[in-house]
């Protein structure tokens, strides 16, 4: 009997096959069992999916051994800071200026394309908030390195880098659509979840780029067209204008806020906040500095509060604001 698959089945097969790593794999063989004609012509395909789901799943949970297990992956960026943006874009569109000007990183910054051979991070600051960005190999409408699709799915935020000197809406549509194919967007399938119930898809900003050599105003047109789906920056790495509302508006977009901590008796130490999600309260706050102290956390103080006067207390589920600077009494 023919399997009549249909386009649906088509494109999750599709994604199986592009899938680079076994959390993806195992989701978009889900979904082909999920949309695939359940009749006897497609018995033979069923079986041998759900053969792949639980070889994934198996080796999940077995013990890791031998040298297999321990071969680093180039690709997997751990993470530090505030919060992790990876930045995507064709070949010259100005990635790895944007870290040679905003982090200590060492990078290729060359006026050939592909100088780029692998993703390296680096720490910007948005004031005092490290956070971290990390430069990747371009892509173009048919290439993109292998395993690349793992720095985007760990990350938390997408840059989406164009140059506004060259053909703006082709390098849109070529990044979004490696994003889309990825689930790697905010918007359609990109709400798809994961086997522990994430979603795959990520907030994205554009980073627009080269502003100090446009002539035509290609940026107007960049915003008119997908400034409704995503925040928008314009930069130059060459005068620096535009870096500043770009690290702001990483920041904003994180969902992240820094506290300082201050210990009874002592300054609060300004130097290093903390960086906790919105929504955070002072019990995460005292889990983040130590675990196991976070039981005995009694009670708290705050300074610089916009709901709060300076030093009032506070109960350990208040919910911390940005810049505020706590006080934690342990018992
Ligand atoms: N005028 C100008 N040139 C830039 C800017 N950013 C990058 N470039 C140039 O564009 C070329 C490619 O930059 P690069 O950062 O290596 O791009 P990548 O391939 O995306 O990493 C280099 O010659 C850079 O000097 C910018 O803001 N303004
Ligand atoms: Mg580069």
């Amino acid at each position: 009997m023919p399997a009549n698959l249909t386009p649906e089945y088509k494109k999750a097969d599709e994604w199986f096959r592009s899938a680079t790593t076994d959390p993806e794999r195992l989701t978009a063989l889900e979904e082909m069992l999920r949309v695939i004609p359940k009749h006897k012509g497609t018995e033979h395909i069923q079986a041998d999916i759900k053969r792949k789901i639980s070889k994934i799943k198996e080796s999940a949970t077995a013990p890791h051994r031998g040298a297999a297990a321990k071969r680093v992956d180039m690709f997997q960026i751990p993470k530090s800071g505030g919060g992790q943006v990876a930045l995507i874009g064709l070949p010259n569109c100005g990635k790895s200026s944007i870290l040679a000007h905003l982090t200590n990183a060492k990078v290729n910054v060359t006026d050939y394309p592909f100088g780029t051979e692998k993703p390296v991070p680096g720490m910007m600051k948005h004031e005092d908030v490290p956070i971290e960005i990390v430069d990747t190999p371009p892509i173009t409408a048919d290439y993109a390195a292998p395993g690349q699709v793992q720095v985007y799915r760990g990350c938390d935020l997408i840059g989406i880098v164009v140059d506004l000197s060259g053909d703006i809406l082709d390098q849109m549509e070529v990044c979004l659509k490696y994003l889309r194919e990825h689930r790697l967007l905010l918007e359609g399938d990109g709400l798809h979840a994961d086997d522990a119930g994430q979603t795959l898809g990520h907030k994205s900003l554009i980073i627009a780029t080269k502003r100090d050599i446009v002539v035509v105003d290609a940026a107007a047109t960049l915003r008119e067209l997908y400034g409704q789906s995503m925040p928008m920056v314009e930069i130059s790495t060459v005068t620096a204008e535009g870096l500043l509302d770009m690290t702001r508006t990483v920041f904003e977009m994180l969902d992240i806020v820094r506290v300082y901590a201050k210990r009874p008796g002592h300054p609060p130490d300004m130097k290093e906040p903390f960086t906790l999600a919105r929504g955070s309260s002072v019990s995460d706050l005292a889990y983040r500095i130590h675990r196991e102290l976070a039981d005995k956390l009694k009670s708290a103080r705050v300074w610089n509060s916009p709901v709060c006067h300076d030093g009032q207390s506070i109960p350990r589920e208040h919910i911390v604001n940005d810049k505020e600077v706590i006080e934690l009494h342990f018992a």
